[in-house]
């Protein structure tokens, strides 16, 4: 059985509570777009979307500080938009465009911008995490008090690279925040068929982690319990694990029969909605009426169009430049 909705007031002030859902919808409207893209072959390569989940990324990125570092997985699109990544330097990466914020060589999975210490976008499943761990190690021993926010979906916890990174990091007190989007899946894989310990909070609390379980289709739910779990690992706690609990209402990519979950699951899901559950909530605190909300998804569905005129106007990549950044064309001894 499916928990009702996420319901009760919101603490903020009207501007980060619109806020909040303002960077919801555009993360949505900008992937609806992508996926419209892709089917039409203009974007090409993977494409994994984040629809379903961006209460984790919109309330957890809210959370940090400008200052701190982030590391994300190859459904990281919607952390790179609410990290400030600009929507225009994501949608010509998708396409593969030179003015994408990884040049055009990087693509849906390996978002990257070093202005905003977005650290990717990984193919890699755990990949993120052994990056995560040394961005830390480097923010401590230049004391920057920066702390590093590691995203990474639940399958990565069956990774080595997950009790490797997670192990030193609590080891040498590192401060990382150890972000698990669970979303019951690892691509058509369901975690009781693969892991003997699903409580994912027992097998991080084994390297002496201290951990927190929160409702990832409650934004406020996940900006309240990431502001107080980053105000620990800041304060020199050592690292902190936060169990993300939410679900993807697409496809685990592009191409995805889906035959390993009912049709009816994800309907119930679906009635966990963040947005239509956030908006409900400050609708009825009268944050927000019908028309701000529409003046809202007007705003943001602009600037995906923007963002899609930018991209389609961008440039490939020269053939002649194909190898620049691959091979040292200084000579080796
Ligand atoms: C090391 C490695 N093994 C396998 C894959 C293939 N693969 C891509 S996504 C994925 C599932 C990962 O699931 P999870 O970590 O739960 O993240 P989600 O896709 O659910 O966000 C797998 C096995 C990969 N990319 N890297
Ligand atoms: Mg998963």
């Amino acid at each position: 059985m499916i928990a009702p909705p996420p319901s009760g007031p919101v603490p903020y002030a009207p501007e980060l509570a619109l806020r909040l859902l303002s960077d919801m919808l555009r993360i949505r409207r900008m992937e609806e777009k992508c996926a419209q893209a892709y089917g039409e072959g203009r974007i090409r390569g993977f494409l994994h979307l984040y629809i379903g989940e961006e209460a984790v990324a919109v309330g957890a990125l809210h959370a940090l500080e400008a200052a701190d570092n982030i590391v994300a997985t190859y459904r990281e699109h919607g952390h790179a938009l609410v990290r400030g990544v600009p929507m225009n330097a994501i949608m010509a990466e998708m396409y593969g465009k030179r003015e994408g914020c990884s040049r055009g060589r990087g693509g849906s999975m390996h978002l990257f911008d070093a202005a905003t210490r977005f650290y990717g976008g990984n193919a890699i499943v755990g990949g993120g995490l052994p990056v995560a761990v040394g961005l830390a190690l480097a923010a401590r021993m230049q004391a920057s008090g920066r702390i590093t926010a590691c995203f990474f979906g639940e399958g990565a916890m069956a990774e080595g690279a997950f009790h490797e990174s997670i192990n030193l990091a609590a080891l040498w007190r590192l401060p990382v925040l150890f972000c698990c989007e669970n979303n019951l899946y690892a691509m058509g894989t369901a975690l009781d068929r693969s892991e003997s310990q699903t409580d994912l909070c027992v097998k991080a609390a084994s390297y002496n982690v201290p951990t927190r379980k929160v409702d990832g289709q409650d934004v406020v739910a996940v900006h309240e319990a990431t502001l107080q779990a980053a105000r620990t690992v800041r304060a020199g706690g050592g690292p902190l694990f936060v169990e993300y609990q939410t679900y993807r209402y697409r496809a685990h990519s592009m191409f995805d029969a889906e035959l390993y979950r009912e049709k009816r699951e994800v309907e119930e899901w679906k009635t966990r909605g963040p947005l239509h559950s956030y908006s409900a909530r400050l609708k009825a605190q009268g944050l927000l009426t019908e028309d701000a909300f529409l003046a809202l998804d007007r705003d943001a569905e602009a600037e995906v169009e923007r963002a899609v005129a930018y991209a389609e106007a961008g440039n490939l990549e020269p053939v002649e430049d194909l190898l620049r950044d691959i091979h040292t064309t200084e000579a080796t001894p």
